[in-house]
């Protein structure tokens, strides 16, 4: 893993030195937005209009925040609209790469490029910062309009209604101000969280982390004690959010990142939660465990030096969840 410093590949791991230990995630890049007409969205610049097969989406299967955008494109029906390039699950020395397996990884099915960092030198020769997924890119323009998930997340939930047909509002009105309140303490201590437990390079950074992981989980199982989902009586972008991290937490965070208080099959109320969110049509499609739990354990050589896939429990998804 590593950066591109002006369009050229450095690799390095994380740099935790001069942060006492602790993992802080840099900023993304790009963040222009699709809107309907083209109009400038809350950043960046205008010019890119909602149009079918203009825009396509690169992902890692194994990334939760690649997953929001999967599941927003899925359930918006843009499925047909917008393509999708999955990466390879091991992220090594070149970072994310096109390398093609039999489990979901079919290579950059729109440049044939062999690395996804060619797609972001590709939009700026120049580029500097961290590769990663997902990405929104302009077949039309050849740039990237965006590499910020809780941003195409909010594209693809309006942008496109008019083309698609398709009404439901992740981010509703009336249910705004209570998201906007509960989406960062669930990014920072559990989105997040669960990467600051693990990549943690002292005592005191873990056990900050994964003790604020926790006494949020435990937060969001009282909430759901309250209302039926979590801003409220209808699933919102802030149930996406929260389901990305909990799809993976029994099956990569509790034993790789050592997020091991307590498992998601421990809270009556998240794990039947989150067992609704998964059964919601079209969901299952998008979560690929394979990639999940090789990626994770395969790529962080820090943590996990032989590179040892574990055999982890067997978890009924489908099973009913009774709410
Ligand atoms: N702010 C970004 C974060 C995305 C992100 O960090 N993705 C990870 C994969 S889970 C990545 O590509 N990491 C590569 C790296 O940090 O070099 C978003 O939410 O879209």
């Amino acid at each position: 893993m590593g950066q591109l410093i002006e369009g050229v590949w450095k690799d390095d791991w994380y740099d935790t030195e001069k942060t006492g230990g602790k993992f802080v995630r840099s900023t993304a890049g790009f963040r222009n937005w699709v809107t309907r007409d083209g109009a400038p969205g809350p950043s960046g610049e205008g010019g890119f209009p909602a149009a079918p097969g203009r825009y396509h989406l690169y992902v890692s299967y194994a990334c939760p925040w690649a997953h929001r955008a999967l599941i927003f494109r899925q359930l918006k029906g843009l499925d047909q609209m917008i393509g999708v390039s999955a990466v390879h699950p091991d992220m090594l020395g070149d970072g994310w790469t096109f390398d093609t397996d039999d489990k979901g990884a079919k290579g950059d099915t729109l440049h044939g490029l062999p690395f996804m960092r060619d797609i972001y030198i590709r939009a700026d020769p120049k580029v500097s910062g961290r590769v990663t997924v997902p990405v929104l890119w302009d077949r039309e323009r050849e740039t990237i309009v965006s590499n910020e998930s809780a941003e195409i997340i909010r594209m693809f939930n309006t942008a496109f209604d008019e083309l698609t047909g398709d009404e439901q509002d992740f981010y509703p009105e009336d249910l705004r101000a209570e998201i906007d309140r509960i989406n960062p303490r669930v990014y920072s201590d559990i989105n997040n969280g669960v990467y600051k437990s693990g990549f943690a390079t002292t005592q005191d950074a873990y056990d900050e982390a994964v003790t604020a992981l926790f006494d949020a989980l435990d937060w969001v199982e009282g909430l759901l004690g309250e209302r039926r989902y979590l801003a409220g009586d209808r699933i919102t972008e802030a149930d996406w959010r929260l389901f990305t991290t909990l799809v993976r937490f029994d099956a990569v965070y509790h034993l790789h990142f050592k997020c091991n208080r307590r498992r998601l099959i421990d809270y009556p109320r998240l794990w039947a939660y989150a067992r609704e969110l998964y059964q919601v049509p079209g969901v299952a499609g998008t979560v690929n465990f394979d990639h999940i739990v090789r990626h994770y354990h395969y790529s962080h050589e820090s943590i996990n030096p032989h590179r040892i896939i574990p055999i982890n429990p067997v978890i009924d998804w489908t099973s009913p969840h009774g709410r």
